[in-house]
């Protein structure tokens, strides 16, 4: 056996998502790094040298325990399902698919007794005090058992079977593999329960097709949030049905002038649902007070004087602002946030309120102050960037700062917060000065920056109990497809995903970058366009 968890108890307060924000104690096992398992038997036993090489899962789980051996995925190898509860037969449907096309196996799916040779999917194990993510994987050279209390425990268990079998199962055509699982027994649970990925679609916007591809890549490393910026001064990109000049004219452009675009509330819809069905929650953002030329473009009413600006293409940010004392401007807003909230099953209503530099700061105060009741009024909870601070923040809204590290003003030991701090968690910030895409105003975060950081250690004022989570933000204002989107976002999403997920106990960069170099021949076969970063020892 190959002994890889120093296993140590220690009890956490992990913050749940699931609709609610209440804190659960839980007992988890924290093991150490990969890189310390050790033969403990025979060390000339090249079976088990090669299963301790396969183990390169990101995000690395709660506790690993490896032994020796292979499971064998094979032509008669069937998915068991321990009930028929329609969710779990989604996600085995999901399994199953994913597994035919590079292996070519019928992969029945089924709730029949499970012979040998099988995976099975049990629900119910009943883990007391373990989030809804949890799961157990034991894998034997005969079965592989997924255990979890919920079906999205099962879901993210699925993320680690995909990373245990060779790269070659994230083909789209078959493949020639032999399809082995090392033996190894994990048991795993997230250390936060907000673990989100932000996507701009305003300064550029990205099809239906594009955002659903990137919920798929974020889904891989456990994400369970992708934040839409919706609004900013260069577009609006959602359909408002009561003001429609919102996406018929403040949708029509983007940064750089081109054609812009929008989503209709049914592709809203239709993004939500994908994204639900792998376990990961949307949250829609309205930017405003400031950010909202777009909208102040679309109805001269909006406007002091009731004069529209004109549309906007640049990459300014702090020079547009809703008036704050007319009565139009809340009715305008409530209408945006009833539709939004209507189609939105998530507990969470973005407001953004950053950078509102053309707002009076008294102004701000009250405007903020008066939007997280609207959003309340909806039957949700608020989530704005730091600013909203300076406001008298309701007992259900989110903090997200984005600031790098230092001091913070009125944060009080109410406050729950999400960790973006814009030096390591903005994947819109240049690798190195040598590549093209990015900004960098928060400066170079080459892979080492962005995963070398501790959510509880960068603000003195902020503890682990008010922290719900982690989030990347991927702003705009320099990418125009999927190919600029990737390129940003790997290899350094996956980091920030490990950062929401694993313990911090036993995360370090030496140890990282060979399982991040890994990823590698994912990439290659999935088509993703990475940056082949030369801190990370790539294999090939
Ligand atoms: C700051 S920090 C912004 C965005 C920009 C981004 C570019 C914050 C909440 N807002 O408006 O797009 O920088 O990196």
């Amino acid at each position: 056996m190959y002994k890889c968890t120093n296993t140590t108890n220690q009890t956490l307060a992990l913050p749940l998502l699931n609709m609610r924000l209440s804190a659960v104690l839980l007992v988890v096992s924290l093991s150490v790094l990969f890189g310390a398992c050790s033969p403990a038997t025979d060390k000339n036993d090249i079976t088990q040298q090669n299963t301790a090489d396969m183990i390169n899962l990101i995000p690395k789980p709660a506790s690993t325990t490896m032994g020796a051996g292979y499971f064998n995925l094979d032509s008669e190898s069937k998915i068991y399902l321990s009930t028929d509860d329609p969710e779990v037969k989604a996600i085995g449907q999901q399994l199953a698919e994913h597994l035919r096309v590079p292996t070519g196996y019928a992969l029945e799916v089924t709730t029949g007794e499970p012979e040998a040779n099988s995976i099975r999917l049990v629900l119910n194990e009943q883990k007391l005090g373990a989030s809804d993510e949890y799961y157990h994987l034991a894998i034997t050279t005969d079965q592989v058992t997924l255990s979890a209390n919920q079906p999205e425990g099962l879901f993210r268990g699925i993320q680690t079977i995909r990373q245990l079998l060779p790269a070659a199962i994230e083909s789209n055509s078959l493949q020639e593999e032999t399809w082995q699982i090392p033996v190894v027994d994990i048991e795993d649970n997230p250390r936060y329960g907000y673990r989100g990925s932000m996507l701009d679609v305003s300064r550029h916007f990205f099809s239906v097709v594009d955002v659903k591809r990137y919920i798929d890549l974020i889904a891989m490393y456990k994400m369970n949030v992708l934040h839409l910026h919706l609004s900013d001064d260069q577009g609006w990109r959602i359909e408002i049905k009561s003001w429609p000049n919102l996406t018929a004219y403040g949708g029509s452009t983007q940064v750089g002038g081109g054609e812009g675009g929008f989503y209709t509330q049914e592709q809203y819809t239709d993004i939500v649902n994908y994204a639900a069905s792998k376990y990961i929650l949307i949250v829609p953002e309205i930017d405003m007070p400031g950010h909202t030329n777009a909208a102040l473009a679309s109805y001269p009413e909006l406007n002091f004087e009731g004069k529209a600006p004109d549309l906007y293409t640049g990459t300014e940010v702090g020079f547009s602002s809703f008036t704050i004392d007319r009565e139009i401007t809340y009715e305008f807003i409530d209408d945006v946030i009833r539709e939004l909230s209507a189609i939105t099953p998530g507990p969470y209503i973005h407001i953004g309120a950053d950078e509102a530099h053309a707002t009076a700061k008294e102004d701000f105060i009250l405007f903020v102050n008066r939007v997280q009741k609207i959003v309340e009024s909806h039957g949700k909870s608020s989530i704005g960037w730091e600013e909203i601070l300076s406001s008298e923040i309701l007992p259900s809204s989110v903090v997200q700062y984005w600031n790098t590290g230092g001091e913070i003003t009125g944060f009080t030991p109410e406050t729950k917060v999400i960790m973006s701090p814009a030096s390591n968690s903005y994947l819109d910030m240049k690798y190195t000065d040598s590549t093209a895409l990015g900004l960098n105003w928060a400066g170079n975060s080459d892979v080492k920056d962005s995963y070398e950081w501790d959510p509880v250690t960068l603000v003195e004022r902020i503890s682990d109990s008010d922290i719900i989570g982690v989030e990347a933000p991927l702003w705009a204002e320099t990418i125009e497809n999927m190919d600029d989107i990737e390129f940003l976002l790997f290899p350094r999403l996956p980091g920030i995903a490990e950062i929401g997920w694993s313990p911090q106990e036993g995360r370090n960069w030496d140890e990282y970058k060979h399982r991040l170099a890994a990823q590698g021949p994912r990439y290659e076969i999935m088509g993703v366009n990475f940056f082949r970063s030369p801190l990370v020892p790539w294999t090939e």
